[in-house]
Parts: C-alpha cells; structure tokens; sequence
C-alpha cells in the first residue's frame, strides 16, 4: 500500500524514490512483521488460554515430557498470520499477480488450518485427513491457475529447472500441474509433522525465508539471472517483500514459542507456513530445490512414511517413534538439544541450496 501512496510523491521529493527499491521495502517489511507480532502476540495468546482453558490436549502415546505442555494454548500461528500478511499488504507493489498469489495460499493453507484446530478444541476431532487433503488439493489447483494463465512474456513457464544442471528444464507439460500441486500440499503437511516441539517448526521457516528472498530477488533481476543462467521470471523480485515479512513474523513468533512455548502454532500456522514456501518455490521456478531448502520438513515428513512402510510390511519399527524429533526424545535428548541441532542441519541445507545458484 505504501509504495503505491509514496512513490508518486517521488517527482516532487527525491527521498520518497527510496520505496521503489526491493531491498528498502523488503528489509521494512521484516522490521513491520516483527514488531506487529510482538505487539499482537500477548494480547492474542492470552485471548486463546482464555477461549481453550484447558489449552491442547495432550495424546496418551505421547512422549512422557509433553504432558508437562498440557494447558499450552494453540492457535498461535494467528500471530505469524497477522503479521506476515500485515506487513505484506503494507510494503508490497499490490498490482504484483505474484504477491497475491503466495498471500491467498497463505491464507487459503492457514484457513483449512484454522478450522481443522477450531475442530479439535470444540469437538476433540478435527477434519479427517482426507477432507483436509483435498481442500489444499482445490486450492493449490486454483492457485496454480491464476499462474498458469498469464503471458508468457513475463517468462514464468511450467518447466522444472534442475539443480546444478546450468540451462537444463524438465518440460513435463501439463504433468507439471499435479508435480507443483504435490510441491505446495507437500510442503504445507511436512511443515505440519515437523511442529512437534517448542521452536522445531518455525526455526527453518526463517531459513527458508532467507534463501527464498535471495532466490526471488536473482530470480526476478534480468542481469543477475542471465549471469547466473537461472529462469528470469519478471515481477518475481517482488515475492522479496513477502520473504521479508515471513523472516519478521516467523523470529516475532519464535519470541513466544521458544522452549517452554507459551503457545503453540496450530494448523492455521502450520500448514500456512507450509503452503506459503510451496508457493514460493513454484513461484519463484525453485520447485526441485525445495527439498533442500525446506530439508528438514522432508527429513520428517520421509521418516513417517518409512516408519509406517516398514511396521506395515514387517511389523517392526526403525525409529522409537516418527516423525524423527520423537525418537531422539525417546533417545533421551533434551528438547532444546533436538531442536538447535535440527536448527542447524536445516542451516546447512539452505546454504546449500542457494550455493548450487552459482555451482550449475
Ligand atoms: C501434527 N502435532 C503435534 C500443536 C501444533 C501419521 C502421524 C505421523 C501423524 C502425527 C500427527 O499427529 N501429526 C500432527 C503434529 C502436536 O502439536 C500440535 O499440532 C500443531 C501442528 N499441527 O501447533 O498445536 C503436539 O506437539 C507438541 N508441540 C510442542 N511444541 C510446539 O511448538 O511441544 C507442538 C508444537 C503438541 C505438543 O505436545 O500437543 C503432535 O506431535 O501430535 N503423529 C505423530 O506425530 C505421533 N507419531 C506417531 O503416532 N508415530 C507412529 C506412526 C503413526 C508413525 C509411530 O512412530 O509408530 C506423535 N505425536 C503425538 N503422539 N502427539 C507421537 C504420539
């Protein structure tokens, strides 16, 4: 909103030219995001203990060390929604189709979120995984769309780069549609396993915002694409302002989930969060480098399945309990100590991600 009211004002006074520059309005909306949630987030979390008293409940076959977490309101993720679309709408160019695409999944993701935990709190169910896969299935598709449906001119086309192959594309043709939809409903519901304890999920998320605003900036820069012979998709540098946002809410939620959490993200976080940096990644034509960016979803995510393939087929399980956090709880690993660890790992792989940028 503020570049369309203030850089008009440029023609009379140079200084207001400063809002036409990503990296000012990028770096703002950081600063915009971090302080909306921490100013929204006590407010918010102590209106969630009073409407949940008795805050989540925890299940039996629970790790021992949570049911010490029982009475943690969940639902936080409304603090990271606020701010991040908050400061979004702020200070980015609002006449960008991209913008508005990755805000409506973060708020078509974090809609499904939030009825599926109204679910839980009012009737102890929530939505059955079936319902909630195929509402993200419909929104991914009609977000995809409005992509889709565009001109070519602006060199966005459904194509899947591949990583450290210079040039090369996997042309699936209209295959790509169901592999970028799997990309989005993927990232959202990894996102979602991983929030298991205090931190675990939102750490990488700041990471991820980092590489994707790199990502998004080069990609959308005509000069540095060309130098990098990365896909040159024009108005995706603007997808820099939304990065910014994610990195300011996601550090302003951490302040209140950090261990001991004082609250709990929730679905309406979760896969929010999730739908957002698969929808970057389609975005920003990064789809096969998502899973080093967000390595650590997938490492949980991969873990789930190999722990149910296997109990099926053998009856016998690989880890203590999946996904990956519960078994080093089980292990004997302070949560922190699990946390700050898969914190760094997650680190590791999204400076990997980005190195391969230049290693083609
Ligand atoms: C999402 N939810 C947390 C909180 C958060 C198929 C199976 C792998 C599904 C999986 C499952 O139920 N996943 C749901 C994980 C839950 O967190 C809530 O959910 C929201 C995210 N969606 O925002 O509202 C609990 O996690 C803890 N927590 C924290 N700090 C945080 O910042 O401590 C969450 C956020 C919270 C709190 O205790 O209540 C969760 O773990 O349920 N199932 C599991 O993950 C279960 N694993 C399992 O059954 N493994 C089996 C098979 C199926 C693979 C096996 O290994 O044999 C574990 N989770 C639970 N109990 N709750 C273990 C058993």
């Amino acid at each position: 909103m503020l570049y369309h009211l203030l850089v008009p004002l440029a023609k009379d006074h140079i200084l207001f030219n400063v809002f036409r520059y990503l990296t000012f309005r990028s770096v703002m909306a950081l600063i915009s995001a971090l302080v909306i949630s921490l100013l929204i987030g006590p407010p918010l979390i102590q209106r969630l203990k009073r409407w949940q008293h008795g805050g989540e409940t925890v299940r039996e076959d629970t790790p021992e060390r949570h049911r010490l977490k029982k009475g943690t309101p969940t639902m936080g993720g409304l603090v990271i929604l606020g701010a991040l679309l908050g400061s979004t709408l702020l200070w980015a160019n609002l006449r960008n189709r991209y913008v508005w695409v990755v805000v409506l999944a973060t708020a078509g993701f974090g809609l499904i979120g939030f009825w599926d935990d109204a679910r839980k709190l009012k009737k102890r169910k929530g939505l059955t995984a079936r319902t909630k896969f195929l509402l993200q299935l419909l929104l991914a598709l009609g977000l995809l769309q409005i992509v889709l449906w565009q001109p070519a001119a602006n060199g966005w086309t459904p194509v899947l780069p591949i990583p450290f192959l210079k040039g090369w594309v996997l042309d699936l043709g209209w295959w790509w549609i169901p592999v970028a939809t799997l990309v989005i409903v993927g990232a959202s519901n990894a996102v979602n396993l991983t929030d298991g304890l205090d931190g675990l999920a939102i750490g990488p998320i700041i990471m991820a915002g980092g590489a994707f605003a790199v990502i998004a900036y080069l990609t959308g820069n005509f000069r540095a694409a060309d130098y990098l012979r990365i896909t040159n998709v024009k108005g995706a540098g603007e997808l820099t302002v939304f990065c910014g946002a994610l990195i300011g809410a996601a550090i302003g939620f951490l302040w209140f989930n950090c261990h001991p959490a004082q609250v709990f993200m929730g679905d309406v976080g979760s896969l929010a969060l999730g739908g957002a940096i698969g929808t970057l990644a389609v975005l920003t034509k990064a789809e096969l480098l998502l899973p080093l960016i967000g390595g650590l979803y997938v490492v949980e995510a991969v873990s789930v399945i190999i722990q149910v393939a296997s109990f099926k087929l053998t009856g016998r399980r690989v880890f203590r309990m999946a996904p990956l956090h519960h078994h080093y709880e089980l292990e004997g690993w302070a949560e922190p100590k699990i946390v700050v660890r898969f914190w760094i790992v997650s680190f590791a792989l999204a400076l990997l991600a980005l190195s391969t940028l230049k290693l083609r």
